[in-house]
């Protein structure tokens, strides 16, 4: 393992990379009205962790890509990403008003804005990844692993049982993970397998990440479970405590606090080993693991 210091330091300057391409991304000039860019702007370029695309561009040098060649495809997920945030934080959905340490997109923007925001970002991430300098096979195939990511078999379809399962009393383990597999898990792997499809890389390496990024989607929403019952607003950036305050079906609920550390210990353990096959060049991808089971926000 590299020291934490290594790990630091390159996801500093990746995010670097990211935010200056992001922002290269949503500088529209007059081609797009004037609040609806301020809004996309807002969103996209707040503080988030950048967890998603860092993974895109470190499952392409684990593949033994340059990392500039993922730079689309990781922009793409975050476009994403940020889309669903918005969309989550509404007041049909989650109702939020604070994210990434500022106010929601529709509290600042209003609702209207805010939804075109979000479909905005959903179409320009296909626009961006469409337009990567890749072979044709390889943009069709990560346009089209993306959309299905994204689409109501995962993404959607996870925020979909998600919302309906507010409603029930019950629900066991198998549920929660099954919704969590599709709303947090499928955007974790489509980074995965975005940076090894950049990179060329063969079924059997597309494979070792896509395990890696289910292992380690879950071990992150169970940390995410954790923070909220832990965490501070100021620390996370969004409001803690609500997910307990609904009575909402999360891993602490069901297997305790200590079990559900247990658990993402596994899961991270499984992930890391997962991505053993790609020895020295996979080691940044065992740390963040790591990160992500220590962080605090
Ligand atoms: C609206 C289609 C649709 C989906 C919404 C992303 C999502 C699905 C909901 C967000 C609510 C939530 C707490 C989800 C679980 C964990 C998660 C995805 C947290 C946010 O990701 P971070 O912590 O955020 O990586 P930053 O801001 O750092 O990018």
């Amino acid at each position: 393992m590299t020291d934490s210091s290594s790990l630091l330091e390159a996801c500093r300057e990746l995010r670097g990379q990211i935010d200056a391409a992001l922002d290269r991304y949503s500088s529209y000039g007059e081609a797009v009205p004037a609040n609806l860019a301020a809004a996309i702007r807002h969103s996209l370029l707040a503080p988030g962790k950048r967890l998603r695309p860092i993974l895109v561009l470190l499952a392409a040098e684990a593949c033994g890509c340059e990392r500039r060649k993922a730079l689309p495809a990781a922009c793409a997920v975050e476009m994403i990403h940020t889309y669903s945030l918005i969309h989550d934080d509404l007041p049909a959905m989650d109702d939020d008003d604070l994210r990434r340490g500022l106010p929601t997109c529709h509290v600042k923007f209003g609702e209207a804005t805010a939804i075109l925001a979000g479909d905005a970002l959903l179409a320009q991430a296909f626009e961006v990844l469409a337009g990567s300098e890749l072979p044709p096979a390889a943009i069709a195939k990560a346009c089209g692993e993306l959309a299905a990511a994204a689409g109501p078999k995962e993404l959607v379809g996870g925020q979909a049982d998600d919302l309906a399962q507010e409603e029930k009393t019950d629900g066991d383990l198998n549920d929660l993970q099954a919704i969590h597999r599709r709303k947090t898990g499928a955007m974790f792997r489509v980074s995965l397998r975005l940076g090894g499809i950049t990179a060329g890389a063969n079924e059997a390496q597309l494979n070792a990440l896509q395990i890696y990024g289910d292992r380690l989607g879950l071990a992150f929403q169970i940390v995410d479970d954790l923070l909220d019952l832990q965490g501070t607003a100021e620390q996370l950036g969004k409001r803690t405590g609500k997910d307990d305050g609904r009575g909402k079906l999360t891993f602490p609920r069901l297997l305790g606090r200590e079990e559900s550390r247990q658990r993402a210990e596994g899961l991270i353990d499984e992930a890391c080993a997962a991505v053993a096959v790609f020895e020295t060049r996979g080691e940044l991808l065992r740390d963040l693991a790591q990160f992500v089971l220590a962080r605090d926000h």
